[in-house]
């Protein structure tokens, strides 16, 4: 029996969490098509016939311009400290920058494997994939390369299966039907938030937080209230996320409600208020508060 911990890293918008949620065959984390889009480590354990292995995707490494960001990539460089093995996913359908060389130098400094991962393969031509190959070869000797799609699911069970044979031998840690340390609160807030990402653009993805506010489970099998705080930097910004005459907030609840319905497996309603507090990308307290709701459950 093998066990242990994998952590996806990499810069945003890599394919690390369509990565998390093609491997354990669920949604855990959010996706978008704008980076940061995960803020914190999320945990989904997959099971296998010889093996169990934690998987810990984490937010996008890139230069902080608020202690939000400066949280968040403290949090992917934490969780590169403390696992068996590292994954560096890494965009195969645009050319390697400056962020990736920064990868490289953290990935340098680690004794694990490091598997590296060429993503969105579906994007790419062969052709193209064979430097990038080599130029990654080159960088740095890792454990194992594997170009695939989290998407389309092209080679991802051969990248378990390489995973695996790095893990350490040792008994499992969790029960074998286990899945995730993320509560309910944390995961009604992402997916209300998800559908501000995909409604939303320019500055607003980056400058917006969902705080679950109450949840009001029925006594018998009723409808399940939940309210829900869209926080927002700006008077303008509450606009745009309002919407002329409540269009805008009307269509995030609607389809949120849709997505809730569908992973809660419950009736819900879904009531949503959009504030305003000034800068609180850099508000500490408030950034606890969040943090404290995502906490996950141990
Ligand atoms: N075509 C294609 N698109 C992909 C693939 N993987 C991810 N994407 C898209 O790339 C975008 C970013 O994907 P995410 O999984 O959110 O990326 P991430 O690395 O978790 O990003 P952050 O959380 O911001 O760090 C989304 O629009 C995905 O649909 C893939 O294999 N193929
Ligand atoms: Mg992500």
């Amino acid at each position: 029996m093998r066990c242990g911990t994998i952590a996806l890293i990499g810069r945003p918008n890599a394919g690390k969490s369509t990565l998390l949620n093609r491997i354990v065959g669920q949604k855990l984390a959010i996706v978008s098509d704008k980076p940061q889009t995960t803020r914190t480590r999320i945990t989904g354990v997959k099971q296998y016939d010889d093996a169990q292995a934690i998987f810990v995707d984490t937010p996008g490494i890139h230069k902080p311009t608020h202690r939000l960001n400066a949280r968040m990539v403290d949090t992917a460089l934490e969780a590169m400290r403390d696992v068996d093995i590292v994954v560096l996913v890494v965009d195969a359908s645009v050319r390697p920058g400056r962020g990736d060389e920064y990868l490289l130098t953290l990935v340098k400094r680690l004794t694990v494997p490091v598997v590296l991962v060429l993503s969105k393969v579906d994007l790419v031509a062969k052709a193209r994939l064979l430097p990038l190959l080599e130029h990654y070869r080159e960088a740095h000797p890792f454990a194992d390369f594997v170009p695939l799609s989290g998407v389309d699911g092209t080679n991802v069970e051969a990248f378990e299966r390489v995973l695996v044979s790095h893990l350490p031998e040792g008994d499992a840690m969790f029960p074998p039907d286990y899945l995730t340390s993320q509560t309910e609160r944390f995961q009604v807030a992402e997916l209300v938030r998800e559908q501000v990402l995909r409604l939303t653009r320019d500055e607003l993805p980056f400058s917006t937080t969902v705080v679950v506010d109450a949840f009001e489970e029925p006594a018998d099998h009723g409808i399940t209230r939940i309210y829900c705080t869209i926080w927002v930097e700006r008077e303008s910004q509450k606009g745009i996320v309002v919407g002329h005459g409540g269009s805008m907030v009307r269509d995030i609840g609607t389809a949120a409600r849709v997505e809730l319905e569908r992973e809660l497996d419950r009736r819900i309603h879904l009531d949503l208020h959009v504030k305003v507090k000034a800068d609180w990308r850099n508000n500490e307290r408030l950034l606890d508060e969040i943090a404290a709701q995502n906490r996950e459950e141990s």
